[in-house]
C-alpha cells in the first residue's frame, strides 16, 4: 500500500514524499515583494514533497489584496530567486502559483485606479483585504468590468510571461496555474460570473476556452512537466457558482490530458471549509476517471481538511499527493510530525494575513 513517506514523480518534479504544501495567502510581501522573512519560511518547510507557493499575481492588473506577492517586476523576481535559492540548499522544491484575481480586486490596487477586470461586469458579493491607515481592513469588491475580446490575448501573455520568468529568472522548479477559488479562470467557468455572448461565454468549451488557452501557453512555453492547476469544482469562495460543475469540470480535465502536466490539484467542497456541500455535490472519482480516460497521467492532488489518517484513505483510493494547508502554517516540520505520529501545533488564526515574524516563522519543530 502506498504510504504518505513513499516518493513519487509527478511530470518532471521527482517529489520524495506525498506531503505538499498547499498554497497559502499570507500578505508579508509590502510592494508586492517577499522579504527575508519569506526565506525563512519556505525553508523552514523544505521537507514537504512539494511546496507551492502562496498565490502570485501575474500582473500589476492580476492583484487583489493588500501586501500579496508579485511575478512581473524584477525586484519581485529577484525576491523569489532568495527564496528558491534557499529551498534548493535545503533539499527542497518549490513551484509559484500563477494568479489573476479577475474581478475580486479593488480600484485602489489596479493601475491607473480603473476597475478590475472580469469575464462580465458582474460585482462578486464578496470582500478583500486593504491597508487603510496601516492596518488590515475588509472592504467590498470594486464593480469590475469585462475583458474585451481584443484584451484577452495579452492577459493568456501575462500568464505565459509569469510562467517563465518563474522558472528562469525566479528559479522556481514549476508553476500552478490558479484556476480556483472565484479568480478570473474560475469567473470565467461558471456560470454564475460569466454571461458573455462571444467564444468565452455560453457553452461549456466557450467558458473552458480562456483556461486552456492560458494552459496551452504555459505549457508549450515551459513544458507541462513543470505545471500543475488548482480547480474548485464547487466551491462558494468569492461567489462563484456553476450550473452543472461535473460537466464542466469533466470536460476541462479531459481537455487538460494531452498537456501532459505534472499534476492537478482538487479542492473536494467548500474552500478551507466543509469537504461535503449538501446544495452543491460533485463525485471527484468521477473526475479522476475522467481524466484518467482521456489519456492524463499528472498526479492527483486532494486538498482540504485532510489528516493523516484521511489523507492515507485517499492514498488507498488512489490519490497521489496530499497537499495541506493550515497544518503547514503552524508545523514546519509537518512531514516528520506525520511519520512519528507526533502532536500538531494549532494555528493561530490571528495572524494567518499580514503581520511580521509572529505566527509565521516561529511555530516551532520537534
Ligand atoms: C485567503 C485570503 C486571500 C486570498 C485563495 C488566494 O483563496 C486565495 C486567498 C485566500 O485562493
Amino acid at each position: 500500500m502506498t504510504s504518505l513517506f513513499d516518493p513519487i514523480t509527478a511530470g518532471d518534479l521527482y517529489l520524495p514524499n506525498r506531503i505538499v504544501m498547499a498554497p497559502l495567502t499570507r500578505n508579508r510581501s509590502p510592494r508586492a515583494v517577499p522579504t527575508e522573512l519569506g526565506v525563512t519560511y519556505y525553508t523552514q518547510r523544505a521537507t514537504a514533497g512539494l511546496l507551492i507557493t502562496e498565490a502570485t499575481a501575474i500582473s500589476h492588473q492580476g492583484q487583489g489584496y493588500a501586501d500579496v506577492p508579485g511575478l512581473y517586476a524584477p525586484e519581485q523576481l529577484k525576491a523569489w530567486r532568495r527564496i528558491t535559492d534557499s529551498v534548493h540548499a535545503a533539499g527542497g522544491r518549490i513551484v509559484t502559483q500563477l494568479w489573476h484575481v479577475g474581478r475580486v480586486s479593488h480600484t485602489s490596487l489596479q493601475p491607473g485606479g480603473g476597475a478590475p477586470v472580469s469575464a462580465s461586469a458582474i460585482t462578486a458579493k464578496t470582500k478583500t483585504v486593504l491597508i487603510v491607515d496601516g492596518v488590515p481592513t475588509f472592504v467590498e469588491t470594486s464593480a469590475p468590468r469585462a475583458l474585451t475580446l481584443e484584451e484577452i490575448p495579452g492577459v493568456v501573455e501575462d500568464y505565459r510571461r509569469a510562467a517563465v520568468a518563474a522558472v528562469t529568472e525566479a528559479g522556481f522548479d514549476g508553476v500552478e496555474l490558479h484556476a480556483a477559488n472565484g479568480y478570473l479562470i474560475d469567473q470565467f467557468l461558471k456560470t454564475g460570473s460569466n454571461q458573455r455572448t462571444d467564444a468565452y461565454g455560453g457553452s461549456i468549451e466557450n467558458r473552458a476556452r480562456f483556461l486552456l488557452q492560458v494552459m496551452q501557453a504555459v505549457t508549450a512555453a515551459i513544458g507541462g512537466g513543470r505545471v500543475g492547476i488548482r480547480l474548485s469544482p464547487v466551491t462558494p469562495a468569492n461567489d462563484v457558482v456553476d450550473a452543472d460543475p461535473q460537466a464542466l469540470f469533466e470536460y476541462v480535465v479531459r481537455q487538460l490530458a494531452p498537456l501532459k502536466l505534472a499534476y492537478l490539484h482538487l479542492i473536494e467542497g467548500a474552500t478551507g471549509g466543509p469537504r461535503e456541500l449538501p446544495d452543491r455535490p460533485f463525485d471527484y472519482a468521477a473526475l479522476k476517471t475522467a481524466y484518467r480516460e482521456a489519456g492524463g497521467q499528472g498526479a492527483w492532488m486532494v486538498n482540504n481538511g485532510y489528516d493523516k489518517a484521511l489523507a492515507e484513505q485517499a492514498l488507498a483510493q488512489g490519490a497521489d499527493l496530499i497537499a495541506f494547508g493550515k497544518p503547514y502554517i503552524a508545523n514546519p516540520d509537518l512531514v516528520r510530525r506525520l511519520r512519528e505520529n507526533a502532536p500538531l501545533n494549532t494555528p493561530d488564526r490571528a495572524t494567518f494575513y499580514g503581520g511580521g515574524a509572529q505566527g509565521y516563522i516561529d511555530y516551532p519543530t520537534l
